[in-house]
């Protein structure tokens, strides 16, 4: 009688069981006898309190990694945790009164319940999250470390300052202006505030991102792009009239357009320009200004969307270039003090910024690189900056000049001239990490009138949070708080001030695969870094792995961890997403999955009856209600099918729509698995029998055996389940021949450990029901024969004198007699030997026949 798979049973079990057996614990270093190491590691989630069918896609690809490197022999490290700090959980404490630490820990707890659902192979005894106080606490060492290495620095720096609430708000909280909860008009204002001097590897991030040979290139791309190098000119304008005090020796900018110099048409200095700071002391009109600018935001995004706004400073400078010419000097909100040296030429025609500007304020507009194929006596910009190739014109020495070539001549000509440099510019700023929040990692150190910054004492770490706190009122709870501030100076023992400002929350996760491999062991973090695979979304294609490699490199350079290269993972993978179709009642409102009926085309809501709006298929989110619960999932059909539908309709890289028609297809398909083993009779099972039907269903058990392996190392899941659907059906068709059990008993052995990966515990109940020994997740991948995968015949290609005359194809045991045979037969190859005299033939096995004629 044929049995039914019961995923209900049978997962739960085999959970127990993976867990009793502590399978799947990375072994050390010593007790590896050898084996090679495999760190697979999965972006770690925010604890949000619930798993969405992202995290089941993100997780479900790293397991199937991390168990086939297992299988094949690899020793494995695949842990799991949590980046626990943030603001959702100061938001929720805002809202209903809650801790922010009992929130996280609550959401830890029911997001690991849900997880371990998953069945995913992850060694949990290494698990943390960031807000445990041994975490942060190493945290807030190594930011010591840093500190002493002049990696970490304070300065005065721009933040958004919501006039209303009194408080600091990160750019995303700022919306089209204005503070997210009061609505004010934010400001900017200074703050002293620490950074982490990641410039300092600038070049060498930009430089080793493109040796990553197993990221994708997009990627590489984006950082190269957010590092943005640029090689320019740093230029000196000398001022026409008398220069204002202190400003003698001119204004400098930077220029990556040195060629167009002779189309400049004045020089810009940003609102927050030394110059313009001091002129606006004795002008109303240009404080009014700088205002004016200030309430634009800090975001480069704000500041680019921004209008245009200038004031003219009456000031004029000399053109370097042109004996007599001036430009006026104008501030400029387009213009950032943070990059370059905050002040700039304008060149309108060639530059959209600048041409805005111009047409604004009638400014003239002259070009200086035509365009291939324009003419020079009629080209005209218009509104729109050429930024395309061409060759320099109303450009005195540099006419006639391609770009490049212009810009070298303009840059030697101002050197020579000693008006300014050759120099090269990054767009990467320092990371500025204070936030003044409660729910991160405090910064550890102390305030003293007398002694300046004093870092907290070793033996005082970890600084923890303080639990009493209140967070009725807007502002930092750790500023307002009674007491926790208030402490002795570790050098002169004088009242002094903890710092109150606590880390941005991505420094939490930008070493925490450093304490995966070892809390403290350097070892031990030496032998499992790099990450050999890292998977996760695209969304941190920058910020995240680009703090992960400076925080690498700085571990490294403070002697804490053994990575000569500084790079932490070797491999990365950015998956897709998971979408699905949206669903609108008549009154416009979303309605989810569960509460439409779905009859062919025809889509209905089930309460009422009411025809469904069918909407797009998008990324499934909270807010367009086409969502569809994990839990839900894996309590109807298990959590194998769930893991095995997300990863099966498209390549990974791409999104995958889920269907409920999918997920039921890949449920019909886990029971067909089953009935494979089911139909078989009790093991023990005879030898593969040597017959031709045997043969055959063992040579296409054998290659699909490479055909998965081969995909699941290239991250093609959905290529490896293709091929499982094909062996599938061929161990269907050989159920009703005589015969076959020997083959299909040593088909199904291999089938289950192939997938293993995808569906472990159904994989699980194949092994045990056909004899398997021990867990088939703790089993060796099975091995092919090649003697059943290689084709049996031979391509060889046919020579007569050494000249490539034809080739033949021929089976591959066929003696050398036969095949010289079968070589002097081809007609191509017989009309150069007919008449002559065949002097030897050689044959080269599998390659080559050649004939030799006199
Ligand atoms: C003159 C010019 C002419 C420019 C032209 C461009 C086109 P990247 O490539 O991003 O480095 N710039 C320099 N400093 C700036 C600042 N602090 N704020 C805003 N803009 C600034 O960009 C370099 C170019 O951006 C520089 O080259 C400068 O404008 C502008 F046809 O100089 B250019
Ligand atoms: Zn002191």
């Amino acid at each position: 009688m044929a049995t039914r798979y019961d995923p209900q049973s049978a997962e739960p079990r085999w959970r127990d069981a993976w867990a009793a057996a502590d399978l799947f614990r990375a072994k050390r270093p010593a007790d590896a006898a050898g084996a090679p190491k495999a760190y697979i590691l999965e972006m770690f989630p925010y604890p949000s309190g619930r798993l969405h069918m992202g995290h089941v896609r993100n997780y479900a690809m790293g397991d199937v990694v991390a168990r086939h490197r297992r299988a094949k022999g690899y020793n494995v490290l695949h842990p799991m945790g949590w980046d626990a700090f943030g603001m959702p959980a100061e938001n929720a404490a805002m809202e209903r009164g809650i801790h922010p630490g009992k929130w996280t820990y609550a959401n830890i707890d029911a997001m690991k319940a849900q997880f371990k659902k998953l069945g995913l192979s992850l060694d949990w005894s290494r698990e943390f999250a960031t807000c445990d106080p041994e975490y942060y606490g190493a945290q807030q060492a190594l930011f010591l470390k840093m500190l002493d290495k002049g990696l970490v620095y304070r300065k005065a720096s721009k933040v958004n300052w919501d006039p209303v609430d009194n408080t600091v708000l990160a750019n995303e909280q700022v919306i089209d202006g204005r503070g997210w909860r009061s609505g004010a008009i934010v400001e900017q204002r200074e703050l002293t505030q620490w950074f982490f001097r990641i410039t300092a590897y600038a070049d060498d991030l930009l430089t080793e991102v493109q040796k990553l040979e197993r990221w994708p290139e997009k990627v590489r791309t984006m950082q190269a792009n957010w590092i943005g190098k640029s090689e320019g000119l740093q230029l000196r304008f000398d001022f026409a009239g008398k220069a204002p005090a202190g400003f003698e020796s001119g204004i400098e900018v930077f220029t990556t357009r040195p060629d167009t110099l002779f189309g400049a048409s004045f020089v810009a200095i940003s609102p927050d320009h030394p110059l313009t700071i001091q002129m606006a002391e004795t002008s109303d009109a240009l404080k009014a200004f700088r205002a004016k600018c200030a309430q634009i935001g800090t975001s480069e995004e704000a500041i680019e969307k921004a209008e245009k706004l200038g004031f003219d400073t009456g000031l004029t400078v000399a053109h370097p270039f042109i004996e007599g010419a001036t430009l006026p000097v104008w501030a400029a909100n387009f213009v950032l003090m943070g990059y370059g040296t905050g002040a700039i030429f304008g060149c309108p025609a060639h530059d959209q910024r600048d041409i805005d500007f111009a047409r604004k304020f009638g400014l003239n507009v002259t070009p200086v690189v035509l365009p291939p194929d324009a003419d020079p006596e009629t080209f005209d910009v218009g509104d729109k900056a050429y930024t395309g190739p061409g060759r320099i014109f109303n450009s005195g020495f540099l006419d006639g000049l391609p770009v490049d070539e212009a810009k070298r001549q303009a840059i030697a000509r101002i050197e020579a001239a000693g008006h300014g440099q050759g120099t090269v510019n990054y767009r990467l700023r320092d990371w500025g990490v204070s936030r003044q929040r409660y729910w991160g990692c405090p910064i550890p150190v102390i305030h003293c009138e007398d002694c300046g910054i004093v870092p907290v004492p070793a033996a005082d770490l970890p600084v923890r949070l303080p639990d009493d706190v209140t967070f009725d009122q807007p502002g930092n709870p750790l500023e307002r708080h009674p007491t926790w501030k208030q402490v002795a100076c570790p050098t002169c023992n004088k009242p002094a001030r903890r710092e109150t400002d606590t880390l941005d929350t991505f420094v939490d996760s930008s070493w925490y695969y450093a304490r995966f491999a070892s809390s403290d062991d350097p070892a031990e973090r030496a032998y499992w870094l790099p990450v050999d695979q890292y998977v996760g979304g695209v969304e941190h294609a920058v910020l995240h792995l680009l703090y992960s490699r400076f925080f690498a490199r700085a571990m490294r350079d403070c002697g804490e961890l053994d990575l000569p290269s500084g790079e932490p993972f070797a491999g990365l993978f950015t998956q897709g997403m998971v979408t699905h179709e949206t669903y609108r009642a008549a009154g416009g409102t979303w309605l989810e999955p569960g509460a439409v009926t779905r009859d062919g085309a025809a889509v209905t809501e089930t309460a009422t009856g009411k025809p469904v709006e069918v909407g797009a298929i998008e990324k499934m989110s909270k807010s367009k209600k086409n969502t569809v619960d994990p839990d839900a999932i894996v309590a109807t059909y298990g959590a194998d099918v769930a893991r095995w539908f997300v990863l099966s309709d498209s390549p990974p890289e791409r999104d995958v729509e889920w269907t409920q028609a999918g997920v039921e297809g890949a449920g019909r398909f886990a029971q067909r698995i089953w009935s494979l083993a089911d139909s078989l009779p009790a093991a023990p099972y005879p030898a593969p029998g040597e017959d031709a039907a045997s043969l055959e269903l063992r040579r296409v058990s054998h290659r699909a055996v490479l055909n998965v392996d081969k995909a699941i190392d290239e991250f093609r899941f959905n290529s490896a389940i293709a091929a499982i659907h094909e062996w599938v059906n061929a161990l269907k068709k050989a159920e009703q021949a005589e015969g076959l059990t020997g083959a299909r008993a040593e088909a199904l052995s291999m089938l289950a450990r192939c997938v293993t990966p995808f569906m472990p515990h159904l994989a699980e109940s194949v092994w045990e029901r056909i004899g398997g020994e021990g867990f088939v997740s703790a089993a060796a991948w099975p091995e092919a024969d090649p003697a059943l995968t290689t084709d049996d015949s031979v391509t060889l290609a046919v020579q007569v004198n050494g000249k490539r005359r034809g080739e033949i194809t021929v089976a591959k045991d066929l003696g050398n007699d036969a095949v010289e045979a079968a070589a002097r037969a081809l007609p191509e190859v017989e009309a150069f030997i007919a008449g002559k005299d065949v002097k030897k033939t050689i044959v080269v096995p599998g390659r080559i026949v050649n004939i030799v004629v006199a």
